[in-house]
């Protein structure tokens, strides 16, 4: 039986500094509603993806940084989303801010599964950006600052009749998160993103913010054998352009579907597991092909 089913990328257009966590649900749902429409049983929407980028911004500890983070989920405002995955049955990625009952503070990202039950967590280890307040930036880019680094690794999940994985946004852009979930037997990375057009440190690369996410993503799967779903939040928020560009990523790197705005968006593609052995059996034969003994620098 052929593990192939549509998965769905629901990009997002800004979501305002005071818009609530409600409204972003309901868009949300809205999308979610769209990708079953076109026979979805995955839908995966972006990095952060319940309030505003509040990265951009230098904030003080207390409740004006701990008001970004969730400290349950579901929570009485995410409970209809999970609700209607349920009902659907569909499942879903989401990422948000994570405040655990210990006090920590993670850039975070859940697998849902078609009854609406968590399975699995992901939170984010390459976190970019700079950890004071950088006055001459335009904006702020302060996760060094708000998260820890993820203490969870690279972690694969049995879902969807295969194997998955997750990473979140900057993790993409290095490829030693794409082997080790290749290494980890990942089929399918489900991914999302908040990225700027600008690029204070380094203006001159602008231009290039859509071929590095690209580049970045297909790369990541051509080279490891698996099909990636990224989801961008996107457009003008809070008066910072954050790029669209969300695609989903066969294992032969080939971009099957691709955004055309930077507002909500649904993009869909066919998505076969069984494809992943094309490359995974032959040109990626890690057991064939793979000389990690000579890899030591990768890790010393
Ligand atoms: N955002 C950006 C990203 O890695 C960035 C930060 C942009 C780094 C451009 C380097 C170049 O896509 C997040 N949230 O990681």
């Amino acid at each position: 039986m052929s593990r192939s089913f549509i998965a769905a990328s629901a990009q997002l257009g800004p979501i305002a500094r005071d818009e609530p966590r409600s409204s972003a649900v309901d868009r949300m749902m809205t999308l979610m509603r769209e990708a079953h429409a076109r026979g979805a049983s995955l839908v995966v929407f972006p990095e952060l993806a319940l309030t505003t980028f509040f990265p951009r911004w230098f904030l003080e500890p207390g409740p004006d940084l701990d008001r970004w983070f969730e400290t349950e989920m579901p929570s009485p405002e995410t409970r209809p989303l999970f609700d209607l995955a349920a009902e659907l049955g569909i499942a879903f990625h989401l990422g948000y801010a994570e405040l655990t009952p210990e006090g920590r503070y993670f850039n975070t990202a859940i697998l849902v599964d078609a009854t609406g039950k968590v399975a699995g967590k992901y939170r984010k280890i390459h976190l970019p950006g700079h950890d004071e307040h950088e006055p001459w930036r335009p904006f702020q880019h302060l996760e060094k600052r708000y998260f820890e680094k993820g203490d969870l690794g690279f972690p694969t999940f049995e879902a969807m009749g295969g194997t998955l994985g997750m990473c979140i946004c900057n993790d993409r852009r290095w490829p030693e998160t794409w082997r080790m979930l290749g290494l980890g037997g990942a089929e399918l990375v489900a991914l999302g993103y908040n990225t700027p057009l600008h690029y204070p440190p380094a203006p001159e690369h602008d231009h290039l913010q859509y071929f590095h996410n690209e580049l970045s993503i297909q790369a990541g799967c051509y080279q490891n054998g698996l099909w990636a779903v990224a989801s961008a939040k996107a457009g003008r928020e809070e008066g910072c352009d954050l790029i669209g560009g969300s695609v989903i990523v066969a294992p032969t790197g080939e971009v099957l579907a691709r955004a055309s705005g930077v507002g909500d968006e649904v993009i869909t593609a066919r998505v076969d597991l069984d494809r992943c052995a094309e490359i995974r059996k032959n040109v990626f034969n890690f057991a064939r092909h793979r000389q990690p003994e000579e890899y030591g620098l990768l890790t010393s």
